[in-house]
């Protein structure tokens, strides 16, 4: 009898420890989905990118560089596939960081020479991180798309 339960007790111990284990790499994972965008997506703080989407390339252009907090910058976009021009469709352009600034989406506006533009003032992150991610959604022949983008927002003079 007293067997079993030390039995038993191994066995529950060896439970809460596969579930601990599992919750783990749950959390792993969860934060190297969010980390991700930060590896993988071109920056434009310093220079245009151009977003490879397979058949349809984009072309993000944001300035005034610097790019600045609490600054009105400008966020332009080309599309292009097959070396033609392509007008993006239901455009919106949304910035978030690591952590909730506030609810950041823009509508493109057209534009000359197949440009199609957003202006956003973005606030300074308290915490002191500068990278913001940028997410284009739009529609191309019915079907919804998107591609990211990330860049850097310096403090304004006389900011910390
Ligand atoms: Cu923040």
């Amino acid at each position: 009898m007293r067997r079993l339960r030390v039995g038993e007790t191994v066995v529950g111990l060896a439970v809460v420890v596969a579930i601990a284990a599992a919750s783990l790499a749950v959390r792993q994972r969860q934060a190297a989905r969010d980390d991700s965008p930060a590896a993988d997506v071109p920056d434009v703080s310093r220079r245009d990118a151009t977003l490879d989407l397979g058949d349809l390339r984009i072309v993000v252009s944001a300035g005034p560089r610097p790019l600045l907090a609490f600054a009105r910058n400008r966020f332009r976009f080309r599309a292009e596939a097959g070396g033609a021009p392509v007008a993006l469709a239901e455009a919106v352009v949304s910035f978030t960081m690591a952590m909730p600034m506030g609810d950041h989406r823009h509508a493109l506006v057209p534009a000359s020479d197949g440009w199609q533009d957003a202006e956003a003032v973005l606030p300074l992150c308290p915490s002191g991180k500068r990278r913001w991610f940028g997410r284009l959604d739009f529609t191309l022949a019915g079907r919804p798309r998107s591609a990211r983008f990330a860049f850097d927002l310096a403090a304004p003079e006389g900011r910390p």
